[in-house]
């Protein structure tokens, strides 16, 4: 009976990974779609020029690091290369009024929030049955690196790294767990979340680390910090895949099962903090505690219920916005797919529709 066990888990992952691989693609963003996107930045740069001629408009986030779904927003980041430049505050109120003045963009400016940005959205159109939404920020030259970091990562095994990724965003949406604003986790803390159990729970690792490859030649202190921020990591994904392989063989199914687990088992929520460039820390050793019981701390504590550490940031907790409530429900989903997925449905499109249901 063993064997026969043994022979229906295989079945039921070699199915379930050609299932996810489908359900993803069709997730996809569109050619059509990633052609308005262009245009639209490529547009914003014209009207941003005519404010600050020495500016580029440059896509981050999801849209720029190979994991974007269908109508996933569009993050753009304004660098401006002369001197004597305005204040990202100035830029946003006059970035405002201009779009407000010359385009149909639905035009809400924030100066003052703590990385001040424009927020634009279009209504749905014929050619864009959707709309878009769109956030423009300035000099945010980190977030420009770590979205070229997870980039990389996508490239060395774009077949499962992008699949997991993209389903488990999708997943998040679909069971409502993906919003900062209402206490859970935001797109690039889930993706982080992957990148670290795949660096660094996966034993033969699926991925390496990016930040602790040694660099071919020296490198200056200079090139490599960024804002007081140690920036560098190995990029040269070519040469990577010339003379490195993973040992690990496992399918998307199979890491994914094993992903769902980890989470809802074995990470150390109350101790730990994942970074996925030095690995399982504490909180301790970040000064991140949340046993410091005097009400003074009570923000602080709020603050480090759930650890994640920015890869280049590494002061800056990305899961700072997850509530005690939030953090509940983010490990009941997560038992909730270990269970279904321990079960093992008959089919395996079965158990993907349950799981996103
Ligand atoms: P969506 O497709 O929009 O859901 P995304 O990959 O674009 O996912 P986010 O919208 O959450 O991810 O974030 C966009 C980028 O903004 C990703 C990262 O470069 C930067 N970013 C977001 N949150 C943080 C954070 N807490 N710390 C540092 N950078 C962040
Ligand atoms: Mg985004």
């Amino acid at each position: 009976t063993s064997q026969r066990k043994q022979a229906s888990r295989q079945r039921f992952v070699t199915e379930f990974s050609q299932c996810l691989f489908d359900f993803v693609v069709q997730l996809l963003p569109t050619q059509e779609e990633l052609a308005v996107k262009e245009d639209v930045r490529k547009l914003l740069e014209r009207l941003i020029r005519t404010i600050e001629p020495d500016s580029r408009l440059l896509s981050f986030g999801s849209t720029a690091n190979g994991f974007s779904l269908r109508n996933s927003d569009m993050d753009l980041c304004c660098l401006i290369d002369s001197e004597d430049r305005l204040s990202a505050t100035d830029m946003v109120t006059m970035l405002g009024d201009l779009l407000e003045r010359e385009t149909k963009f639905h035009v809400k400016p924030l100066p003052h929030a703590r990385i001040p940005i424009v927020k634009l959205s279009l209504d749905p159109s014929p050619g864009l049955p959707l709309g878009i939404a769109c956030d423009i920020g300035f000099e945010n030259r980190l977030a420009l690196e770590n979205t070229r970091l997870l980039m990389c990562y996508a490239m060395i095994d774009p077949t499962r790294v992008r699949s997991m990724v993209l389903f488990l965003k999708v997943w998040a949406k679909r069971r409502k767990i993906n919003s900062p604003y209402k206490g859970t986790l935001s797109s690039y803390g889930y993706v982080l979340l992957v990148l670290y159990f795949l660096i660094h729970v996966k034993n033969p690792p699926v991925l390496p680390n990016l930040q602790q490859i040694p660099p071919l030649r020296p490198i200056s202190e200079e090139e490599t910090h960024l804002q007081g921020h140690n920036i560098w990591f190995f990029d040269d994904i070519q040469l990577l895949r010339q003379r490195w392989q993973s040992a690990n063989t496992e399918n998307v199914a199979e890491l994914l099962i094993d992903f769902f687990r980890y989470y809802s088992r074995d990470f150390p929520y109350s101790v730990g903090v994942a970074s996925i460039k030095n690995g399982l820390l504490t909180k301790d050793s970040k000064g991140w505690q949340s046993d410091l019981d005097s009400p003074r701390y009570n923000d602080l504590r709020e603050r480090n219920r759930f650890c994640i550490e920015d890869p280049f940031e590494t002061d800056f907790n990305v899961a700072r916005c997850v509530t005690k409530e939030g953090l509940y429900t983010i490990r009941g989903e997560f038992m909730r797919a270990s269970r279904i997925l321990a079960s093992r449905p008959e089919r395996a499109i079965v158990a993907l529709a349950q799981l996103c249901e």
